[in-house]
């Protein structure tokens, strides 16, 4: 499907170690702050439990699988909200914690509400909450979700597109040829639209979901969206 630009339209690192430096070492400015929160939302099945074992996995080097991943049916594993924190081989934990949220799902019998997703944004969910149910569609949900956050001080938003490798051949062939992609490309550019989520705060992953092995060429995908989360979260303390 598509063709191949012969540079890529986005570029990336050469190598991973200042990227990976970078979100290592990271600690908010704002003395006042001890962590960045970042919450994850979508659609079930869309990656997000693997996205954040995808991120402990670049961290620690080898493949993890501590966010339950659900490859066996539609339904979310991640019932509730859950808070998961990366240590460090020092004992500490990174600066950025991860909330996992169930899916956004069209049907009455699953997924999280997007009233919730506001109570998360503002901080007012506990850690287990149980999560109501909901009706609507998923993308009129992200919207909604996208304008809370943005009328709410401005809480950045980001979005990742996983699942590259499926969605793609000539990813799945060859992983650098991601940011190259014209199909992956146009997909981007049809988020943004329908979301309206600036293009360059949309990145394009491939999930740890098979191999047993981290690799630099998945690695540098995964650092380069993570580290824009951090600066994002970043900037957004240091408006407060
Ligand atoms: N091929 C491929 N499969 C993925 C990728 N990310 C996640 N998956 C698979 O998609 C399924 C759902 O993923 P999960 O993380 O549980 O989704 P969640 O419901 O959003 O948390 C699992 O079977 C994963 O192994 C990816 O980047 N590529
Ligand atoms: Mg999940």
């Amino acid at each position: 499907m598509g063709w191949l630009f012969s540079k890529p339209w986005r570029t990336m690192p050469k190598n991973n170690e200042e990227n990976l430096e970078f979100v290592k070492s990271y600690q908010p400015q704002n003395k006042d702050v001890k962590h960045l929160r970042i919450l994850i939302h979508g659609q079930t099945g869309a990656g997000k439990s693997s996205f954040i074992n995808s991120v402990e996995s670049v961290l620690k080097g080898r493949v993890t699988n501590r966010a339950l991943t659900d490859a066996t049916s539609g339904r979310s594993f991640t019932e509730e909200y859950t808070t998961y924190k990366i240590q460090k081989e020092s004992g500490n934990f990174y600066s950025f914690f991860f909330n996992d949220t169930m899916g956004l799902e069209n049907d009455n019998d699953n997924g999280i509400h997007v009233e919730d997703i506001k109570l998360a944004l503002k901080g007012h969910v506990k850690e287990g909450y149980q999560v109501s149910l909901l009706t609507d569609e998923v993308i009129k949900k992200m919207r909604d979700i996208r304008l809370a956050a943005s009328k709410m001080t401005e809480i950045p938003h980001l979005a990742v597109l996983t699942k590259v490798d499926l969605a793609c051949p000539k990813a799945k062939q060859n992983i650098n040829n991601v940011y190259k992609s014209d199909y992956l490309k146009k997909q981007v550019e049809k988020f943004s639209e329908t979301l309206g989520i600036p293009e360059n705060c949309i990145f394009l992953v491939k999930n740890y979901n098979s191999e047993i092995e981290t690799n630099d060429d998945i690695n540098v995908l995964i650092l380069v969206a993570l580290r824009q989360m951090v600066n994002f979260g970043e900037d957004f303390l240091d408006n407060l």
